[in-house]
């Protein structure tokens, strides 16, 4: 019914401005035509100067509103970097943006139709074309160039002193797991995923250095100052680690893992002291993964060391809690205390 109202709205506003247009023509024919055209011509000049002046008042003012509230501070020292980038880009493009519209709508003011002048024909000039071919082309080769190195930087080599957090994007919501004392994750295979035998990322029981692994979800716990490396999977559709407060995302693909690392410059204790109690080190995902995608909100509390160890202790190893609290025991499980030291070579095949 609302459509039928929408169309008869839009036939109506159709024939309303035709119309319109119609008697404006007979006015037009009435009144002399070339005198309406220099009339209607001046008010267009006049109409780009307003159009500029008021372009120009709207990008100060939305900047000078929405300034501070759009990222906040970079909180890991590639944030800092990546903001340095994005700042300088602006700077560039901005000058660019305001000579380029102030020319824009200036000249089509100063040099609407005349009577007193003849239009100069002046087609083409090759000198010009390159300067203004070359010159962008340098200057954005230099900041794309930049944006590789940095790009490098986060997606290459993790420092040897690295803690690593893996991170499983899944429909809807985020799960961490932890090397333990052995400092390695151990391997996992997709049809091992067991939910309700206590083995929510398919770690494969058979090898040792599973046996260790520390599972959370809801909040990842990192240590302020040292660098992280995030291996980040997805257990069924692409979603995306997005830190709005590192300035780093990285899509979470299923089957294929990625990997980016960072360095937390702040505990969270710091930022809410400095931006109130409501604050909160975020990920969100930032791809469309379905109709839950935005209860995939997760929080990262960045803490000292002392903090982190005291937290990571508190937790059962997930083969534990698969051992103990499982409805049924996986087969080819290592006794429960099994040490992740003690050599137990798999009877399965590990797969990663
Ligand atoms: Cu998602």
């Amino acid at each position: 019914m609302s459509t039928t109202w929408i169309v008869i709205a839009l036939i109506l506003g159709f024939v309303v401005v035709f119309q319109i247009a119609k008697a404006s023509e007979y006015v037009a024919i009435l009144r002399g035509e070339e005198k309406t055209r220099k009339e209607n011509n001046r008010v267009n000049a006049f109409l780009m100067l307003i159009f500029l002046l008021v372009g120009l008042f709207g990008v100060w003012y939305c900047n000078e509103k929405l300034k501070g509230k759009i990222l906040g501070e970079a909180a890991s020292n590639h944030g800092e970097r990546i903001d340095t980038m994005l700042y300088i880009t602006i700077i560039i493009t901005g000058i660019v943006f305001l000579i380029t519209q102030i020319l824009l709508f200036w000249f089509a003011y100063k040099y609407q139709d005349s009577d007193k002048r003849k239009p100069f024909y002046y087609p083409h000039n090759n000198k010009l074309e390159v300067i203004w071919t070359v010159i962008p082309a340098i200057v954005l080769t230099v900041l794309v160039g930049f944006g590789l190195y940095y790009w490098f930087q986060i997606t290459g080599e993790a420092p040897k002193n690295a803690m690593v957090v893996e991170i499983t994007g899944k429909q809807f919501n985020w799960e961490y797991r932890y090397p333990g004392k052995d400092g390695e994750l151990g391997k996992k295979y997709f049809k091992e995923v067991k939910e309700a035998e206590g083995n929510p990322l398919g770690q494969i029981w058979s090898d040792p250095a599973n046996h260790d692994d520390i599972y959370a979800t809801g909040e990842m716990h990192i240590v302020v100052n040292k660098p992280v490396k995030l291996i980040i999977n997805a257990k069924d559709v692409i979603h995306d680690v997005g830190l709005a407060h590192f300035r780093m995302k990285m899509d979470a693909v299923p089957g294929i893992p990625t990997t980016m690392w960072f360095t937390p410059k702040y505990t969270t204790r710091q930022m809410k002291e400095k931006y109130g109690q409501d604050f909160n080190y975020e990920i969100s995902c930032d791809q469309m993964c379905g109709k839950g995608h935005f209860t995939m909100r997760g929080v990262i509390i960045v803490e000292s060391q002392a903090e982190f160890n005291a937290w990571l202790a508190s937790k059962p190893a997930q083969y534990e809690t698969a051992m103990g609290g499982g409805t049924s025991k996986p087969a080819a499980a290592p006794a429960k205390t099994a040490d992740s030291t003690v050599a137990n070579k798999a009877t399965g095949k590990l797969m990663n």
